[in-house]
């Protein structure tokens, strides 16, 4: 259980309130692993210096891991970066192009301030916060033990389900 009062050790920052739908996998994601997380409204062309000011306090806080999303041209996973060394997870929206435009903004950061770059909307989305739980639980043996005891069970309810005819 998430206890209110417990340090966030995943942020979700996002661009806009329009994209909160395509991010719903990930908060319910990180909810089923008990990760406590927070979830952000913070533009980096829109609020700047609030974006700053909370990925600093977000690092002091103890948050471990950031996943940013954003749609167009989609910066606010590099900037992100550029102000915190701990794992940026860019998660591109889908936009009036598609979302390739936010997709190729976030994945072609240059050489020496990395943005791990997910799927375009709600796969990456979801992928973007089982990655969280994956770079957690590699401190984590109870976490990675909950990590393998999922994959079973999917492969197993696939398993259940392959017999169309
Ligand atoms: C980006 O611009 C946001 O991440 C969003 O995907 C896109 C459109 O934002 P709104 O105009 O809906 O606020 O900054």
């Amino acid at each position: 259980m998430i206890s209110s009062d417990a340090v966030p050790l995943v942020s979700i920052v996002m661009g806009s309130r329009s994209d909160l739908e395509q991010l719903e996998s990930a908060r319910e994601l990180l909810t089923s692993y008990a990760i406590p997380h927070d979830v952000r409204v913070l533009s980096a062309h829109r609020n700047p210096e609030q974006l700053a000011c909370f990925i600093r306090e977000a690092e002091g806080r103890g948050t471990r891991v950031f996943i940013a999303a954003a749609g167009g041209a989609a910066h606010l996973a590099g900037v992100i970066a550029a102000h915190t060394t701990l794992p940026v997870l860019g998660v591109p929206m889908t936009s009036s192009l598609l979302g390739l435009d936010s997709l190729l903004s976030i994945v072609q950061m240059p050489r020496g301030v990395p943005v791990a770059t997910f799927a375009i909307g709600k796969a990456g989305a979801a992928n973007a916060a089982i990655f969280a739980v994956q770079i957690l639980a590699a401190s984590d043996a109870k976490l990675r033990s909950e990590l393998k005891r999922t994959r079973v069970e999917h492969a197993n309810a696939l398993a259940a389900a392959s017999r169309i005819a």
